[in-house]
């Protein structure tokens, strides 16, 4: 290969973080170290994720998480790793997981201005299968002096700072975005042990004929929900289903080649499965930042949904914006 040929001029996450914290005056440099730390944390997770098969860390560990699922030995891994991280940036002052019942307080850094969300491992159900799966996390910036209670974290999406996800797939593939920012698509290079700005300025296709939900749920849907799937199985030219049962897979997926992704609320689940904090909000923030939309149940923006506890859940729609207003213009129909 000539060397004229081999970009020698890489954009990696750490330069991109540098260049934007020198684009805004004001930084103290904070938020990049916090990124450093969460960047660390998809590192590990990979890793783990990758040699798990190998170093038998496959199957349950034996211990339930807050809504009862059996836990993976992963998934514990995930969330130690991604609290280790996130309490050693000195940056957290709070850190929201889905694998903890109760917000961890950091008062060993008493002057930390962050508070993360985050479910370290999404989709775990998927792990054994060597299914993608991914990291999703949200930042709120505190105001000073916050001591990290309930009411810095039952905030809506529109609050976040940053928000993203990384999926472990055939590679490592981090999307992040900042508040009214771009969204941007990273790719772990192994051999550098960094991540790769390889999908700068991400926007969604307008519309797609892909649709994304798990569809044995269907007996519970309320009517409009299935008069809009069934309006698209019958469209003139049918779409087609995808469905991985991993969202940030299924989210990626959406987010390059546009479509649809729904996990509805229904007659089970009255509330949906997916949590507002660290699953709904922040998908909202990147999808909405991509030019597509995000909306729950009653159809309202779910980035704007302010949660009642830390764990609550959410119907939710995502995708390229005219397929999510189909959803809309059905569920109007219905009033
Ligand atoms: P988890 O956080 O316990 O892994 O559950 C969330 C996952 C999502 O990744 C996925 O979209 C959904 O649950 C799949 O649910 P289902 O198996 O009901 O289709
Ligand atoms: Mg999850």
């Amino acid at each position: 290969v000539g060397s004229e040929r081999i970009n020698t001029d890489i954009l990696t996450l750490t330069r991109y973080l540098n260049e934007e914290q020198t684009k805004h005056k004001e930084a103290t440099g904070d938020f990049t170290l916090l990124c450093h730390a969460l960047q660390f944390s998809f590192k590990s997770i990979a890793y783990y994720i990758r040699r798990a098969s190998l170093i038998n860390l496959g199957g349950l560990a034996g211990s339930s998480n807050v809504t009862g699922d059996d836990q993976k030995k992963l998934d514990v891994i995930g969330n130690d790793v991604f609290i280790a991280a996130m309490r050693s940036s000195g940056r957290v002052r709070v850190l929201v997981s889905e694998e903890e019942e109760e917000a961890l307080v950091f008062d060993e850094y008493p002057e930390a201005r962050y508070a993360v969300m985050c479910d370290p491992i999404d989709g775990s159900s998927n792990l054994d299968a060597g299914v993608s799966v991914g990291t999703i996390f949200g930042v709120f910036k505190l105001p000073i002096g916050a001591k990290g209670t309930k009411e810095d974290l039952l905030k809506p999406g529109t609050e976040l700072v940053a928000a993203g996800f990384t999926m472990y797939g055939a590679s490592a593939q981090l999307v992040m975005t900042m508040r009214g920012g771009a969204v941007n698509g990273f790719t772990m290079d192994n051999a550098l042990g960094e991540f790769i700005l390889t999908h700068p300025d991400m926007r969604i296709p307008k519309k797609r004929a892909i649709y994304s939900c798990n569809e044995g749920n269907s007996k519970y849907w309320e009517e409009p929900v299935l008069e809009w799937v069934n309006s698209l199985k019958q469209a003139e030219k049918p779409y087609s289903a995808r469905y991985i049962g991993s969202m940030v897979a299924d989210a990626y997926r959406t987010l390059l080649y546009g479509g649809i992704f729904a996990y509805p609320a229904d007659k089970k689940s009255t509330k949906g499965k997916l949590r507002i904090l660290y699953e709904c909000a922040p998908m909202a923030m990147v999808f909405e930042n991509a030019g597509g939309q995000a909306v729950n149940s009653k159809m309202q923006r779910m980035i704007e949904v302010v949660p009642e506890h830390i764990h609550d859940r959410s119907g939710i729609f995502m995708g390229s914006y005219d397929e999510v207003q189909k959803v809309i213009d059905i569920h109007k129909k219905h009033g």
